[in-house]
């Protein structure tokens, strides 16, 4: 049944719009009973409202702590006013049914977010009598309207004006958002409770995946498969032209934002993704020159592709890139000719990367069968002094260089993964294979087709190399230098084949598998 409104409980900390909803509750001839904040705000705007302490008899009390947790509410909002006996009880106690509470809690979540916020602070930050309002009254919403956010006083104004009452699908869906509300509220204080006791890199007691719906998508991974996507994308991506992003977007935007943070310190780099995997990647003095190496690498896998640029994007490159079918281009930021050249192409998806991926922003967790599986971001990027030489022969300096490129490179390709480069330039990646040396084998395949030789570039492999059959197809093949792990039982043996063929050979102690 529609449930009319005689007596309105609001408690609010967000007063955003509180007036004109209080103002048409009272036109509505509406009893208002207000907490000492919100009443004051409500009595200034000359709207008549009574005290929570004077209908419980109970002043508020030690700081505030104590406002509304009293029969006088808790009983007006969970009396089943349909139910005989509650009714009966209700007389008998002088509880007066609370048809409308509206309340948003003490921010936990701004307050926490501010640096200088102490435990202290955070603790005073947890609201008690807010949720337990909440809950309350959507426990009981066949009796009570509940209302959590501003955003939902339009349309309950509007179904205040039509008269007949608050529709019961409505104060259905109102409780819906409640629970969601007091659920994520808690998860968030549940949150910061965990990281206090949690140390730098441990994984939580209890992952506590509480994440709004940031977008309906129109499918998933195929058209078959419905979608969504939940979270926070927005603090770091801004999708300022073209259509909506998809479910596979998101992924690759993903994969190549992780890429990028490898490249924070790096000069001009651009990298092309294609179904989450680089197929070319490339740093130089400028972004059109590292636009045109990557490009090189292959130039057939990029139509549709992805292309994910550390630097802002200036004409001559977005030029070289519209030049290619490509579906998404993210950069820091666009200079105005590239923008309104770009802008051209209706469908193309636009985004402006707000901050890079860091330790602090991350968290890394996939969907398992009955859970999840957690763990760290690896955001370390390897230097020449985490590189030990094996071979007798020494890398030359340039020979680093190229490592070190392709070291960054191959974190990024799923395993097994092998990664040919020369120059800050990626020649040959192989990608996603069942062994090591196919991955090898297709890295050289596809180097060959595009016409470049692979004489002195380095290679790396996600893994240790379990035999030397894998060194020695890359000396082969005209690699001068590798790197890997390290870490096989034949490493000697690998170790040997490495020193016979004259290659200079590192092992970086750290693998970095993509599963
Ligand atoms: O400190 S509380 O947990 N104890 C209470 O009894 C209580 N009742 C309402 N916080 C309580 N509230 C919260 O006060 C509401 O959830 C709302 O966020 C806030 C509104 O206070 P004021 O009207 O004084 O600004």
């Amino acid at each position: 049944h529609p449930l009319p409104i005689n007596r309105a409980l609001l408690s609010v900390s967000d007063k955003t719009d509180i007036i004109p909803l209080a103002g048409a509750l009272h036109k509505a001839g509406v009893e208002l009973i207000s907490t000492g904040g919100t009443a004051r705000k409500i009595r200034g705007a000359e709207i008549p409202v009574t005290d929570v302490s004077e209908v419980t008899g109970f002043e508020e009390c030690l700081d505030g702590r104590v406002k509304t947790l009293h029969p006088l509410i808790h009983g007006g909002l969970l009396g089943r006013t349909s139910h005989e006996p509650d009714v009966k009880e209700m007389k008998r106690l002088n509880i007066d049914p609370i048809e409308l509470v509206v309340v948003n809690l003490y921010p936990f979540q701004q307050a926490t977010a501010d640096p200088d916020c102490t435990p202290a602070i955070a603790t005073e930050h947890i609201d008690i009598g807010g949720p337990t309002m909440i809950r309350a009254a959507a426990k009981n919403f066949p009796h009570v309207c509940v209302l959590t956010s501003p955003a939902q006083y339009g349309d309950f104004r509007k179904a205040l004006k039509e008269k007949q009452g608050i529709p019961f699908a409505k104060r259905q869906q109102w409780a819906k958002e409640a629970f969601n509300h007091t659920a994520s509220y808690d998860t968030h204080i549940a949150d910061y409770f965990n990281e206090l006791t949690v140390k730098d890199d441990e994984q939580p007691e209890q992952l506590n995946i509480s994440l709004p719906k940031s977008q309906s998508l129109r499918y998933g991974e195929n058209p078959h498969q419905k979608a969504a996507v939940y979270g926070y994308q927005d603090e770091f991506i801004d999708c300022f032209h073209g259509k909506q992003l998809s479910y596979n977007n998101f992924l690759d935007v993903d994969s190549a934002l992780r890429l990028i943070a490898d490249f924070r310190d790096a000069p001009p780099t651009c990298a092309i993704f294609k179904h989450t995997v680089p197929c070319g990647i490339a740093s130089d003095k400028s972004l059109h020159r590292a636009w045109k190496k990557a490009f090189r690498t292959d130039t057939k896998s990029p139509f549709g592709g992805i292309v994910i640029v550390n630097r802002e994007l200036d004409r001559a490159t977005a030029e070289a890139i519209d030049e290619i079918f490509t579906e998404i281009i993210i950069a820091p930021s666009f200079s105005r000719e590239a923008r309104s050249l770009l802008e051209q192409k209706k469908n193309r998806r636009l985004i402006r990367q707000r901050q890079p991926l860091s330790k602090k922003t991350d968290k890394q967790f996939r969907s398992i069968f009955g859970g999840a599986l957690s763990q760290n971001t690896d955001f370390t990027v390897t230097a020449k002094e985490d590189l030990r030489v094996v071979t007798k022969r020494q890398p030359t300096e340039k020979e680093i260089r190229d490592m070190l490129f392709s070291w960054k490179v191959v974190k990024h390709v799923k395993s097994n993964a092998i990664v040919y480069a020369r120059d800050q330039q990626t020649i040959g990646i192989g990608t996603g294979q069942t062994s090591r040396v196919e991955a090898s084998q297709i890295a050289l395949a596809k180097a060959r087709e595009e016409g470049l030789s692979l004489a002195g570039t380095a290679i790396a492999s996600d893994a240790f190399f379990p035999f030397p059959d894998g060194v020695e197809a890359a000396a082969g093949a005209g690699a001068t230098a590798v790197i890997q792990p390290g870490g096989s039982i034949r490493d000697e043996q690998v170790i040997e084949a490495a020193d016979r063929l004259g290659l200079a050979m590192v092992f970086t102690g750290k693998r970095l598998f993509r599963h």
